[in-house]
């Protein structure tokens, strides 16, 4: 029989403006999406999300009494320096002392990420990550987070999803800027976040601070839906702007031949070119000897097939199954599988990609140390029948998930931990709030938590080790 080792960890995650609300509290100041979200026509906004802002310690004590020893959860950069630069807020650092102080009192140790998608809006308005120009004030908001809560905070996370910002943002138009088909923009902005990545790691290992660094990226497996050398190719491709490009940069501190070449036939069709810059490579690679984990989300796989005509895609953020359509000119479109169930969100179902994403970066990044798997879970449209929810499909999503993690375990992946996407149910960011992902359902109006039956499974699991 398998099972997780004794300090493996069985958290939950959660990001700052997916579940704090108070948007407007405490001399917060604006993040891109409050600029997008409170648009004429937007359909939902933040201000309240879930509430964690005053209700932590009531969460918190759920994970006590549900089993969960670690919790991820964003720092809001506006929180503590409301424009993004120059003063600090009082409030927003005794906001996260306090809460960083009861995860640690509550046994619920932090795994705490530095950018999980909320940049501030005067950055934003001036390039986003364009313009190198907001490195300096990144990693002048990390070390203010490192010398403030670094006594405390052992696990950190540089960014969250750098593909999910350059993607959505730039290819699909379901983040802000809401731009399509800027695939040019897409990858100088991954070239760009891996500066800001790679200087991080370098200043916290320059501070000797007590803890772990790393990053968390979405690794999602390419799978060909034939054998042609087409489908090969695209499937090559796809794979190599959305995952390999950053795992280069950040585990081989540079971007192997292969990948560069790929990379650059992606922006020679769109009359592109990458700008990196003197001494950037070198910046990667001294952050490629000190990382000290991979923060591992994985929720899909996507099947590849070769496309040449226009570029088309369509977000699906209703749950209304069978929209969604991702076909990128010279790289390929994802098609179904029949033989593969989808959530409603059109999300292929298959953890033997996970389980082949962790061998393959044993393989190819031999220099990984761990994995922390930092969010996987499946939005569910959970029915509320008698302050019950029976979430069946989650458990059984989850517990092949766990089952591809051991089986990695066994095959000699070193993988420390699991954080359940999500803790309790929240905003999802293109989708609203009926894609809930939580263990714990929130009745957004009366802002009340109920235990799914996916928590009470999640309980025994953390408990007894075993699946
Ligand atoms: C990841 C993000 C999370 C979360 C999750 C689910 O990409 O890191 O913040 O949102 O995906 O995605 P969604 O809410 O779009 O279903």
């Amino acid at each position: 029989m398998k099972k997780f080792a004794d300090d493996f960890i069985f958290g939950g995650a959660t990001a700052a403006y997916q579940v704090e609300g108070a948007t407007q509290t405490d001399g917060r100041g604006p993040c891109a999406w409050d600029y997008y979200m409170n648009q004429p026509g937007s359909h939902f906004t933040a201000d309240n999300a879930s509430d964690f802002y005053h209700r932590y310690k009531d969460d918190l004590q759920l994970c006590r009494d549900f089993g969960i020893n670690g919790i991820r959860i964003s720092i809001s950069w506006t929180r503590i320096l409301p424009q993004g630069c120059g003063k600090i807020n009082p409030k927003g650092i005794k906001y996260y002392n306090d809460l960083i102080n009861e995860c640690i009192k509550c046994g619920v140790e932090p795994f705490v990420t530095l950018h999980h998608f909320d940049t501030p809006l005067p950055f934003f308005n001036d390039g986003h990550w364009l313009n190198r120009n907001i490195i300096k004030h990144y990693l002048n908001f990390a070390r203010i987070c490192f010398e403030t809560f670094g006594d405390r905070v052992k696990k950190w996370a540089t960014f969250n999803e750098p593909w999910s910002i350059a993607q959505n943002g730039y290819i699909s138009g379901s983040f802000p800027p809401y731009k399509k088909y800027d695939i040019n923009s897409a990858v100088q902005i991954l070239h760009n976040l891996m500066i800001a990545h790679a200087k991080t790691v370098n200043l916290y290992k320059e501070m000797s601070l007590p803890g772990e660094i790393g990053i968390v990226h979405t690794l999602e497996g390419k799978v060909p839906i034939s054998n042609s050398s087409e489908d090969v190719k695209a499937c090559r491709l796809d794979d190599t702007i959305s995952n390999k490009f950053m795992l280069d940069a950040c585990f081989k501190g540079h971007y192997a031949k292969d990948t560069l070449t790929d990379i650059q036939e992606i922006l020679a069709q769109n009359d592109g070119t990458l700008r990196i810059e003197p001494g950037d490579i070198e910046l990667l690679t001294k952050a490629a000897s000190q990382i000290d984990f991979l923060g591992m989300n994985y929720y899909s796989s996507h099947f590849l097939q070769a496309y040449n005509g226009e570029s088309l895609i369509h977000h699906n953020g209703t749950g209304e199954k069978g929209t969604s359509i991702f076909a990128l000119r010279g790289i390929g479109a994802r098609v179904t599988n029949p033989a593969v169930e989808t959530t409603d969100w059109d999300w292929p179902i298959y953890p033997q990609g996970m389980y082949d994403m962790l061998l393959r970066i044993k393989k190819d990044y031999p220099n990984y140390k761990k994995i922390y798997i930092a969010e996987n879970g499946m939005g569910y449209k959970d029915d509320f029948i008698n302050g019950k929810i029976d979430d069946t499909p989650r458990i059984k999503y989850v517990q092949e998930h766990l089952e591809a993690i051991l089986n990695a375990i066994s095959a000699g992946v070193n993988i420390k931990g699991y954080y359940i996407w999500s803790l309790m149910d929240v905003l999802s960011w293109s989708n609203g709030y009926n894609k809930r992902y939580g263990l714990f359902y929130v009745d957004f109006n009366t802002q009340k938590r109920y235990p799914k039956k996916s928590a009470y499974w999640y309980k025994s699991i953390a408990h007894k080790k075993i699946l």
